[in-house]
């Protein structure tokens, strides 16, 4: 093989990369999970009225996105809310927030159902006990 054969390969190859380059990006992109703890001690989540209900693929990568609002009463740090996944916890599905947007990259665990989600850990005043939200988790 001469020099611009192997030029015209490599140039060939270069190319269905450059191609290919936002599929294989795009598929690498955690769905976005848009989750708001309001100053009403409540989650909710856009689209949705009331307790937000949010379907999971088993396994999937998603971004939770985790807004944040100060209820009647925060932590000493200013940790406004949690959200926890009992069953999840050892997976790192338990997260805390204070004012503003986070970001947390967490791996959907492997079992199918469905789990409830709550600010179980940082006590944000009333309305507290019913701050939850429900993950169904699809095979
Ligand atoms: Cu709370």
């Amino acid at each position: 093989m001469n020099r611009s054969n192997r030029a015209m390969i490599f140039k060939l190859f270069f190319s269905i990369f450059i191609i290919l380059l936002p599929a294989i990006v795009f598929a690498q992109t955690p769905r976005v999970i848009e989750i708001t703890g309001t100053k009403d001690n409540t989650f909710r989540s856009p689209g949705q009225k009331g307790s937000p209900v949010v379907k999971l693929k088993a396994g999937e990568v998603v971004t939770l996105r985790l807004t944040c609002f100060r209820g009647p009463e925060w932590e000493k740090d200013g940790t406004t809310h949690d959200l926890t996944v009992k069953e999840w916890k050892d997976q790192g599905w338990s997260v805390r927030c204070k004012t503003g947007t986070k970001d947390f990259t967490l791996v959907v665990p492997d079992k199918a159902g469905t789990f409830k989600a709550g600010c179980f850990n940082v006590k944000c005043g009333r309305g507290h006990d019913d701050m939850l939200a429900t993950f169904i988790v699809e095979p």
